[in-house]
Order: structure tokens, then C-alpha cells, then sequence
């Protein structure tokens, strides 16, 4: 007599029940690429620099009047994209674009 035991599907079966206790939580740093329209000099890209970088939660600000871009990297539980595009918008600028990541670390 044989008797062949597979404990194969159970090993399997422990993994996926193990599998979602890992997915991902909110990422603690974002960074949100803006595309801003009336930019003309250095003195535009300052000006937004300094003013974002007043915002709570705004962690680290660039931004090139060339390029037409601000980059904001900010604490997403303290403020949104929305609110620091608000912010740009307040300087007489308009965003016509905004694209979040998140930042590793
Ligand atoms: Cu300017």
C-alpha cells in the first residue's frame, strides 16, 4: 500500500492569505510636476518658489520659467496638489497641468 500526501495547494494557500497583509500603504512624500502657463523670467520661478514654500507640508520647491514647470515634493496628509495649484493660480499664473508620484524615503 501507498499513500502519496501534495501539500503543495495548502503552501499555496498560505500565501495568498499572507499576500494583502503587505500592500502598500499612502506614501508619506509626493512630488507634483506643474505645468504653469505665464512664466517669464527668473523672477516668476522665485516668486512661486517662495510661496509654495510657505505652504504646510511643502517640503522642497523647484521651478523653471524656461520649461514653464514647478515642482513641489509635500507631506500629502498636510496639503494637496489642489490646494498648492490654488496657490499658484492666487499669483496670476494658470496650471494647465499637474501630475503627482510618489517619492521614495
Ligand atoms: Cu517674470
Amino acid at each position: 500500500m501507498r499513500i502519496v500526501v501534495r501539500n503543495l495547494p495548502v503552501v499555496f494557500a498560505l500565501l495568498a492569505l499572507v499576500a494583502p497583509l503587505a500592500a502598500d500603504s499612502p506614501p508619506d512624500t509626493v512630488c507634483t510636476t506643474f505645468q504653469v502657463e505665464g512664466m517669464h523670467c527668473g523672477g516668476c520661478s522665485s516668486t512661486i518658489i517662495a510661496t509654495l514654500e510657505k505652504v504646510d507640508g511643502v517640503v522642497e520647491v523647484s521651478s523653471d520659467h524656461e520649461k514653464g514647470v514647478a515642482e513641489a515634493v509635500y507631506r500629502p496628509r498636510k496639503v494637496d496638489a489642489d490646494e498648492l495649484k490654488a496657490e499658484i493660480e492666487k499669483l496670476g499664473y494658470t496650471v494647465t497641468g499637474m501630475e503627482t508620484e510618489a517619492v521614495d524615503g
